[in-house]
């Protein structure tokens, strides 16, 4: 019998946010229940524990102003590491740049990966097959203690919303590891949820930040099917220059090659912070 069309939601705050289309998988892996949905106007779409991760149709919201903030304000990048981002987006857009020799995908589900690889394709592309990424099933903070001081370019944080088990990297001792293990004049960047639908956990984010770097920043975008659209990314490093003034000697084509992504957004996006949320990181 041919699955029927259902509507599925992500329900947040007396609110829902919902696609319709049909089930292609559900199950529970050991950490989470896992939802992949044929959508009818998003592409593919994939739920983790009730929450919306990413879909075919918008990813590039998300994973673009992850990514190229941070590796475009460095002249070279070869050392890379994603926590989480079992999708293969994160990777796919860390890819463009040919400097990069090693992405570490750090990820605590293995069946994420399985799955975006059989039912996500638009999202990993060619990425699994590219002998400079290499895929290592762990904790994310197992692998943040095990690793030398200074030893990567860029840290991306692509982690799911808190829960049981993602709350560990939501700490400031996450986020102090995470710049031990980064170059000097490396990058720390994470996606830091929502101002609208998470504020709590949003401004956590920034506080932690700007307590551990000597410089860090926030920008604004949009994740249309993500609670209430609006969302951020936040970045820290110890190098004054950066994400406003970028580097990369390339960009041109990488601005090419994004849907959404380029300098002007960019920056544009940087200076988005809304008023609640920098006068209550004022009275901090
Ligand atoms: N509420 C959605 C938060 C999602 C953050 N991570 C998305 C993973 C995409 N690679």
């Amino acid at each position: 019998m041919k699955p029927r069309k259902i509507w599925i939601d992500e329900i947040h705050g007396g609110s829902r946010y919902g696609l319709k289309g049909k089930i292609l998988i559900k199950k529970r892996s050991p950490f989470q229940e896992i939802t992949i949905m044929e959508t009818e106007n998003h592409g593919n779409a994939l739920m983790l524990d009730g929450c919306w991760m990413t879909s075919d149709k918008e990813e590039k919201y998300y994973h673009e102003c992850l990514v190229h903030p941070a590796l475009s304000s460095l002249k070279t990048a070869s050392r890379v590491l994603i926590i989480g981002g079992g999708d293969g987006g994160t990777a796919r857009e860390c890819l463009k740049y040919s400097d990069i020799s090693l992405i570490d995908l750090v990820e605590i589900d293995k069946e994420v990966i399985e799955l975006a690889k059989k039912y996500l394709k638009e999202l990993g592309q060619n990425a699994w097959e590219d002998k400079r990424l290499k895929i290592n099933i762990c904790d994310g903070l197992k692998w943040v203690s095990n690793t030398q001081n200074n030893y990567y370019d860029v840290v991306f944080i692509d982690c799911s919303d808190p829960s049981e088990i993602s709350n560990d990297i939501y700490s400031l001792k996450f986020y102090e590891e995470c710049k031990r293990i980064t170059k000097k004049e490396g990058i720390v960047a994470t996606q830091s949820e929502s101002p609208e639908s998470f504020p709590t956990i949003h401004i956590e984010i920034i506080k932690s930040f700007k307590q551990i770097f000597q410089i860090s920043s926030t920008m604004y975008s949009f994740v249309p099917f993500y609670p209430s659209g609006i969302w951020s990314w936040t970045f820290g490093s110890e190098d004054s220059t950066q994400f406003l003034n970028p580097q990369y000697k390339h960009i041109d084509s990488i601005e090419n090659s994004c849907d959404i992504w380029n300098l002007n957004y960019q920056k544009g996006a940087f200076q988005m912070m809304p008023n609640k949320i920098l006068n209550k990181l004022k009275k901090i």
